[in-house]
Formats: C-alpha cells, structure tokens, sequence
C-alpha cells in the first residue's frame, strides 16, 4: 500500500537499478512495513498538534513586520523573529524566549540557564563559554523529533534565563551565586537546566536544589572521572562536586551512580573517597558488559532507591573524546554518542529534578561537535521526559522554596567601606 503512493519515474541510473532490485528481493519476503519504528513514527506525527507553531508564526508577524511583496510564504517576516532561519537570530537555547526578568521563570515547565565558569578548571580552561557554544549550535535543532514523535514547542513551554553571574577569580562567591539562581528556578517549580561551565558546578547546583526540600535526592553521574575527592590544588575544584554536595543532608552518597567512570585519569584519592561513602560506579567496561537497557535499569534501582527525586548531571567528558575534543580533560574509551543519548534518556524517562550538562570548552572545539552533542543530551532528556509524562513531577517536592525579591539599587555599590588588604 505503501509503494503506490510512490510516482512512477523511473531512473536508469545503476545505482537506482541496483536499490531496485534490492527492494524486490526484501518485498519477496513478505515484510510488514507497520513493525519500523519509521512507519510508526510516520503515523504518530499525525497526533501531534501544531498550534504553537501557528501562535509562533502570527507572533513572529507581529513582532518582525511582514514581508516583502516578492516572498510567496506570507509567514515570513522582514526581521528574522523565532525558530527560522536557523543561521540568523539571537540565540537563546532552542530559540526558546529570553526570561529577561527572571521572575518570568514561574511560566515555563522548564528554564535553561547558562553558568559560564571555569574557575574549577584544572587542565584545559574554556568552559566559561560553553554556555554561548551551546546556545549557538542549538539553533540548528528544530523542537521535534521524529522517532520519538515529540514537538517540544507543542507539549511543553521552556525558556532561557540567560547566565548566572559568575566572579571569575572566586570560586565560592560563584559557588553562593550558582546556588542562588538555581535555588530560584527550582522553587519557581520550572525545571532547571544548566549549561556548564566546568564540574565545579555540580556541587552548588544540587546544593540550589537540596536547599529547597526536605526530600532525599539521588543522583545518576555520566562521566570518564570520580569527581569525588575532597580538594584538588587546595580548592573545591572541578574533581570534587560529589565530596561536597554528598556532604549536604538530604543527598546521600549511597544513591550517588557513577557511569562511565574509567581510563588513566581517575585519582586514587577519589577512588578511595568513593569507597568510603559507597557510592555506586559503573564502569565503561561493565556497561558494554552489562548492555544499555540492563545499565539504565540497575542505575534507576540504585539513585532511586528510598530518595523522593534524582538529579542527572552529565559530563560530555564521558563521551569518547574522539566525539568530543572540546572538553577539558579529554579521555578515550568513552561513550559512543549513540550509547551516551540512550543512556541519558533512559534516566531521564523516569523523570529528574534538574540536570546540568558540563565541561563544553568551545575554544578547544572543532567544528561545534562538542557543543552540538551537548545540546543533543539536553534535548533528547527533554524529549524523553515529556513522552514519559514526566515533566513537572518534581514540583510536588518543592516544600522550601526560597523567594528572590527584584533587586533596586540604592547608589552604594561595595559592602565593606574599608579596602580589603591582603592576607586579612
Ligand atoms: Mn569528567
């Protein structure tokens, strides 16, 4: 039924003859197209409605004048406003609306912040814009996906909150201020999504998040590194988010799952710290052992068991550094992208409490690639949470929030009158 629909010109080339004759030999065993996830897929977008997409259209209208008279598609604007095209704009995440007022927040079911810092480097340095490298490259994605047959921009509302304000050469001022802002999302009950930055981040993210419950959360960790000793080069580093957010206590280091983790750049201290607080660590080698529906079912067990939410955070490190040279401590034998994706949406199917996507270092990049599959993890955690009904099931553990007034400045600009000296 299917081949009818298709127009009959047929070409002579003898590539076209050869794929011809394939397709006769393949029909000659009686398949039943239904059973491709492609055919399925096909079906399934008829279901999925396109009213934003026509609000987007008439809002783009609104916002970027029509066009001029010679442009047929009467949808195009003279000011590129929204999704198209995707090499113009001004690129928030996903060309999702720029939360300039943070307190907008509250409106989308999830908000994407950028946390551009790499004071917690301790090899390559770059991070600081990983935030921008992402942002641009995710212009390239539409919000649909088609063998998930999930729109985005139809089945859930996101926005980007631009950056948190970071100070470059203090990592525990930046560490209060990433707590703060992710504090605030989360209490807004959108879903926070942070783009990193270096690992450092992970610790003052899930402290911004654990400040506002009483509930127990775990965690599903993809990385090539431990990233669990207490201090590297006398500071709370990016080897050391787990040390510290297992500290806090509603984040048990016994729910800590740990994928990926392996090579020649894992300290021994970690390993020792790791050992201590029984966290729980997959090796790349157990999951080619184990297969990735069998890892995702035992990591699941292990962070949920008896916590009320998990949070993933996702180390584009853990990816083979062939996929992913702008990082900073690249390592072979990592993921192939394909693993990493399913990997990462397996976690997300059951539905996470926020999730940071760290160490995409752009200057170290080539071609986007690092930054594009960063994007690719954020969007294929979106889209599995939402065809899992999953988006927004954190809220109901929200029993703290903190409350962030707007600010007014009132002409004083330092705290302290007197000048700071040196060792005081
Ligand atoms: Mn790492």
């Amino acid at each position: 039924m299917l081949f009818t629909q298709r127009p009959h010109n047929r070409s002579h080339h003898p590539a076209d003859q050869r794929a011809r004759l394939d397709r006769r030999d393949r029909r000659a065993h009686h398949p039943d197209l239904t059973k491709l996830a492609g055919w399925k897929a096909m079906q399934k977008e008829a279901d999925l409605p396109e009213g934003r997409l026509e609000e987007e259209r008439r809002w783009a209208l609104r916002m970027g004048l029509t066009g001029a008279d010679t442009i047929e598609d009467k949808s195009i604007p003279t000011f590129a406003r929204g999704e198209l095209p995707h090499f113009a704009g001004i690129n928030t995440f996903l060309k999702a609306p720029y939360a300039e007022d943070v307190l907008d927040v509250a409106n989308y079911d999830a908000t994407v912040l950028g946390i551009p810092f790499d004071g917690g480097t301790t090899y390559r340095p770059g991070t600081r814009f990983g935030p921008q490298g992402v942002r641009k490259i995710s212009a390239l994605y539409t919000p649909y996906n088609y063998e998930l047959g999930v729109d985005l921009r139809e089945q859930m509302t996101l926005c980007d909150a631009g950056d948190v304000f970071t100070i470059p050469a203090n990592i525990e001022k930046s560490f209060d201020q990433i707590s703060r802002g992710v504090s605030h999302v989360f209490s807004s009950g959108s879903l926070p999504i942070m783009i990193g930055g270096d690992h450092s981040i992970g610790f003052p993210c899930v402290r911004g998040i654990a400040e506002c419950t009483s509930k127990r959360i775990g965690i599903v960790h993809f990385d090539r590194h431990a990233d669990i000793q207490e201090k590297d080069l006398d500071e709370r580093m990016h080897t050391t988010p787990w040390f510290h957010s297992t500290n806090l206590p509603n984040v048990p280091a016994t729910n800590l799952v740990q994928i990926g983790i392996g090579g020649w750049q894992v300290p021994r201290e970690a390993v020792k710290v790791a050992r201590e607080r029984n966290t729980n660590i997959i090796t790349m080698g157990d999951v080619e052992k184990m297969g990735i529906a069998k890892t995702i079912e035992m990591a699941l067990e292990m962070a949920w068991k008896d916590v009320d939410m998990v949070y993933m955070s996702f180390d584009i490190d853990s990816i083979d550094c062939g996929f992913v040279p702008g990082t900073g401590w690249p390592e072979p034998g990592g993921f192939l992208p394909r693993e990493a994706l399913a990997l990462a949406s397996g976690i997300a199917a059951e539905g996470i409490c926020g999730m940071e996507l760290v160490e995409v270092s752009p200057p170290y990049d080539t071609s986007d690639i690092t930054a594009l599959m960063g994007t690719r993890v954020i969007v294929d955690v979106l889209g599995a949470m939402v065809s899992n009904g999953k988006l927004g099931a954190h809220k109901r553990h929200i029993d703290k929030p903190v409350s962030l007034p707007h600010g007014e400045f009132e002409g004083k600009r330092w705290a302290n009158a007197e000048p700071h000296k040196i060792g005081e």
